[in-house]
């Protein structure tokens, strides 16, 4: 049996709405490479408001691993502090500390093209800040996705909606891009857990 995803996308691409980006859910996979041929370069976008009305601040940030599921070196870790890999293919654009206001919050650009090729998988994951003193947890989040854009032409590909099945979440592994025989799949990953960003570095590094 054809799964849903794919009738929708058959769909969608018959009645030409080409402008329409695709909805992962969690678990969903999507191949870049094949779905969107001469796509260089994207942007991954990560947004989120804050259901109170107060500031949270979410870090976006990337684990470049090798084929042994690990870092292929420490500085190929992501993050607010380190913000570019050593071969320039992942860049983040800046820590935003509120997440105020509509649209990405914080941004990873990721270039498949000049990308190291030890790189097997690029880890895109979601933690809170200072989630513990401040008592902020995924359950005070509103609208939080993750999204995927080529930065070449401005369209959105694919997004993928937060469902935050455990609200106390300090942080989730949200998404990853895999390669898989040479060619580049976006899968929407959505697991949390309650470490923050050092339960990541401690599974990675
Ligand atoms: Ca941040
Ligand atoms: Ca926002």
């Amino acid at each position: 049996m054809i799964p849903c995803r794919d009738l929708n996308r058959s769909f969608l691409s018959t009645r030409s709405f080409k402008y329409m980006s695709i909805n992962l859910s969690k678990g969903g996979k999507f191949n870049l490479t094949k779905k969107e041929p001469g796509l260089k370069k994207v942007m991954i976008g990560l947004g989120w408001e804050f259901k109170e009305g107060n500031h949270l601040d979410l870090d976006a940030s990337a684990f470049l691993l090798g084929s042994n599921k690990k870092l292929v070196a420490d500085e190929y870790f992501v993050f607010y502090n380190n913000l570019r890999s050593p071969d320039g293919s992942v860049e983040h654009t800046g820590d935003n500390r509120t997440g105020i206001g509509e649209g990405d919050d914080e941004m990873i650009l990721f270039n498949m093209e000049t990308v190291n090729p030890s790189i097997d998988e690029v880890v895109v994951v979601a933690s809170i800040h200072d989630a513990q003193s401040r008592n902020h947890n995924f359950g005070l989040l509103d609208d939080a996705y993750i999204r995927i854009v080529d930065v070449e032409t401005q369209r959105e590909i694919l997004r993928y909606d937060l469902d935050a099945e455990n609200p106390l979440n300090t942080e989730m592994e949200f998404g990853k891009l895999r390669k898989e025989d040479g060619e580049w799949v976006f899968e929407a990953i959505g697991v949390g857990g309650n470490k923050g960003l050092q339960g990541f570095i401690d599974v990675y590094a």
